[in-house]
């Protein structure tokens, strides 16, 4: 099914109105003048200087001189999709927001996903986390939830984001390196930072790493609060839970996708909705009585916590699917504005520090990112509740306010616009009683900064714990001051003694016999020592499975793309059967070769070819067959880029299948599991059956071959 991609989304009428399809018009100045020449300027002479009064040249460019705008300081890199939320369960015991009681209402979306630390030009496939921000278009006013990709946050107080971002970035000095945490500066903040230590685990897993933005579980981070009708409060975590399941890429991989296709991400997401495979997420909440505020050991606070789901189950209630590609990046991606601030009736904050910061920054970013005031005013991030207000003018006003009271409370329009009634919608803060000293510090209640990384650590598999440490071992051996990397492995002894020691030998430093006295540089300089010193505790729940990406994996094969290697006459009948049985099961096989075109079977049967191999690469796919026949086990022999396809396949743990006989060039490759072994001992690796090749390309990776590599 093609998407229907000139259907706005229910209510979305109003976007749809500015824009301009590409009609069989001329063209004009910005004025509306229809232009005779838009090849040359205006010249004195036909070899003379050209003339200051050319007035469309002198348009042209000046728009062309300013069309970039500042990109977000964070987040810059993004891609955006279009779709529906439809709730199927109702919340109306927790909150009175419409998007969460009326069972069946499709609520408009535009869901943005991003990078961290990059520049907007930066690759897809940074070690990073990953932002994944909703905007709601509800009848209530636009609600906006602007997540990550993971729960939990590197800092607890808003007033430490500007160093903790200047430390990510390029250094200043040299602008280097770009979209990448593997440098001196970020690991010196993080390793003077205990409270950074539950998001460095994360950070460091697979997590930071995706195959496609459609397998990443998207999380609001922060606790909130649902209020219902009774003006009751409940606190709330959001979940993002994605149909595909999770899956991540290996970190060789991640860099060489990053050279052969830095686009990966935002392609895979506009193809992925071009061909109708809808991505879609389940949303969770995790709801906590306000009685039982707490009776946790952390603090419900503290954004770098999260609620473990085997004490808080998540209940999904509802379904996001993403179906429409915006018509342009600029109009929609880049100018769409959120704010965590940006709520509905039924849903308000807590008094986390790094939210309640937050909820400054996202409107005044957008007043220099987009320039004015009137930025909620720009399609994409027009409320379909229609806007009526006292604010007036600015630069690049669009509203045309009649009338001559600007002003409330008046007579002389009626009063209007009038005050909503609470009855009506009109949003009422939640009257939290708050009363305290005006002091500037931290909770002692926050200063628990291992224990839940820790039970991060635990609840990964084997696999994925060694992907952590060979991640450590990778960012901190670019880390080039010596101080910093012994620094950042005592931190790691409080989380897990054969982690830090993992890390330590790779980098060829000692480790502390015990874990070492954890520093913290995250601390006013009059600090009672005591009050920040950092608490090292066992976590209470020692596992939490939803932590883990393999202990989760779904089997979905829907959407994997397949690359079919052949250089010779490859067998009609098994290709045809492959690609039935793949096309049945949503996988893509694309045929691979040395030059694009039709190749012919034994049958005399045609294919396409879809990629070569010097266009293409064997990490910008999920699988590999390699087709058979003898003639073309030669071939294959004889390009280095072939054998360089299989081994990198091989390498990075996906699926292959070999059909017939290719196994020459199998045992000329010497592949660690095949070297030596009959050819039917390979099969704990390479499977040989189509059915099998299916069931393994469900599970994604076969991990156990990491040992071999
Ligand atoms: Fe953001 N963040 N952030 N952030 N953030 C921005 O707003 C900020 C934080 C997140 O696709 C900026 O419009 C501060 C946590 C996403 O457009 C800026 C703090 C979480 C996006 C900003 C945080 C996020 C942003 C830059 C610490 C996860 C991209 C451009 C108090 C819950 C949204 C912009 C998009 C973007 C500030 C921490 C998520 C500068 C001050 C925690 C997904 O305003």
């Amino acid at each position: 099914m093609k998407n229907p991609k000139n259907q706005p989304n229910p209510k979305l009428e109003d976007l749809a109105k500015n824009t301009l399809k590409n009609e069989k018009k001329s063209m004009t100045t910005d004025q509306g003048l229809p232009i005779n020449d838009d090849q040359n300027s205006l010249k004195a002479g036909d070899r003379g200087p050209s003339l200051l009064e050319d007035f469309i040249l002198r348009e042209k460019i000046t728009h062309f001189d300013h069309e970039r705008i500042p990109e977000r300081i964070v987040h810059a890199r993004g891609s955006g999709a279009h779709g529906v939320f439809k709730l199927h369960t109702s919340l109306n015991k927790y909150t009175k927001a419409k998007i969460f009681t009326e069972v069946g209402k499709e609520t408009p979306v535009f869901t943005r996903f991003s990078t961290v630390a990059g520049s907007k030009g930066s690759t897809d496939l940074a070690r990073d986390v990953r932002g994944f921000a909703v905007k709601f278009y509800t009848e209530e006013g636009n609600y906006d939830l602007v997540g990550n990709n993971m729960p939990v946050f590197f800092i607890q107080d808003a007033m430490k984001f500007p160093d903790l971002v200047h430390a990510v970035k390029p250094e200043p000095h040299n602008e280097v390196p770009q979209a990448a945490s593997a440098h001196d500066t970020f690991w010196d903040f993080i390793s003077l930072m205990p409270e950074s230590m539950h998001m460095i685990m994360w950070a460091m897993s697979d997590r930071a790493i995706p195959r496609s933005l459609r397998m990443m579980e998207g999380f609001g981070v922060h606790t909130f609060r649902f209020i219902n009708e009774q003006n009751e409060s409940t606190f709330v975590k959001f979940h993002w839970k994605p149909k595909l399941g999770m899956h991540s890429v290996v970190w060789d991989e991640a860099q060489k996708i990053s050279g052969k296709d830095s686009d990966f991400h935002k392609k895979d997401l506009w193809d992925a909705i071009e061909n109708g495979d809808f991505p879609e997420w389940d949303l969770g909440v995790q709801l906590i009585p306000e009685k039982d505020e707490h009776k946790y050991d952390f603090d419900l606070l503290d954004a770098t916590k999260l609620i473990p789901e085997s004490e808080v189950p998540v209940q999904l209630v509802g379904t996001m699917t993403l179906n429409r590609n915006p018509s342009n990046f600029f109009a929609e991606t880049e100018q769409v504005a959120f704010h965590p601030g940006h709520l509905v009736p039924g849903i308000d904050f807590t008094n986390d520090p790094l939210l309640q910061g937050r909820l400054f920054s996202y409107t005044d970013t957008q007043l220099s990112r987009l320039g004015s005031p009137n930025f909620h005013e720009i399609p994409i991030n027009r409320s379909i509740n229609p806007v009526r207000n006292n604010q007036r003018d600015g630069h690049m006003r669009q509203q045309i306010n009649e009338g001559v009271s600007s002003y409330h409370p008046n007579t002389i329009a009626d009063g209007c616009p009038f005050q909503a009634m609470m009855k009506d919608g009109g949003f009422h803060s939640h009257e939290e009683r708050v009363d305290g000293r005006k002091i500037r510090t931290r909770s002692k209640s926050f200063m628990d900064h291992f224990s839940q990384a820790k039970l991060f650590f635990n609840s990964q598999t084997k696999t994925e714990q060694q992907h952590i440490i060979n991640a450590l071992q990778f960012e901190l051996s670019k880390v080039s001051r010596p101080h910093i990397r012994e620094n950042m492995v005592n931190q790691l002894t409080n989380i897990n003694m054969d982690l830090a020691k993992a890390v330590a030998d790779a980098l060829g430093i000692a480790v502390p016999e015990k874990p070492a006295e954890p520093v913290n540089e995250g601390k006013p300089a009059d600090a009672d020592k005591d009050h920040y010193k950092p608490v090292v505790k066992e976590p209470k729940t020692q596992t939490d499975d939803a932590l883990s990406i393999i202990k989760n994996l779904k089997n979905a094969t829907k959407t994997r793309k397949i690359a079919f290697l052949t250089l010779g006459k490859h067998d009609g009948k098994k290709f045809s059967d492959l690609s039935q049985k793949l096309e049945k099961a949503g996988a893509k096989l694309m045929v691979v070769s040395d030059g694009l075109g039709t190749l012919k079977s034994d049958s005399g049967g045609e294919v396409e070819v879809s990629a070569t191999l010097f266009n293409s690469d064997a990490v910008l796919f999920d699988a590999l067959v390699i087709a058979g026949g003898e003639k073309n086990g030669t071939a294959l022999l004889s390009k280095g880029k072939a054998k360089e396809f299989v081994m990198d396949t091989f390498n990075h743990c996906k699926p292959i299948l070999i059909l017939s006989d290719a196994s020459a060039f199998i045992d000329e490759l010497g592949l660690p599991c095949c070297k030596g072994e009959t050819k039917s001992s390979s099969e704990l690796f390479i499977d040989t059956s189509i059915d099998a090749f299916l069931k393994s390309l469900s599970k994604h990776r076969h991990w156990e071959r990491e040992e071999l590599i």
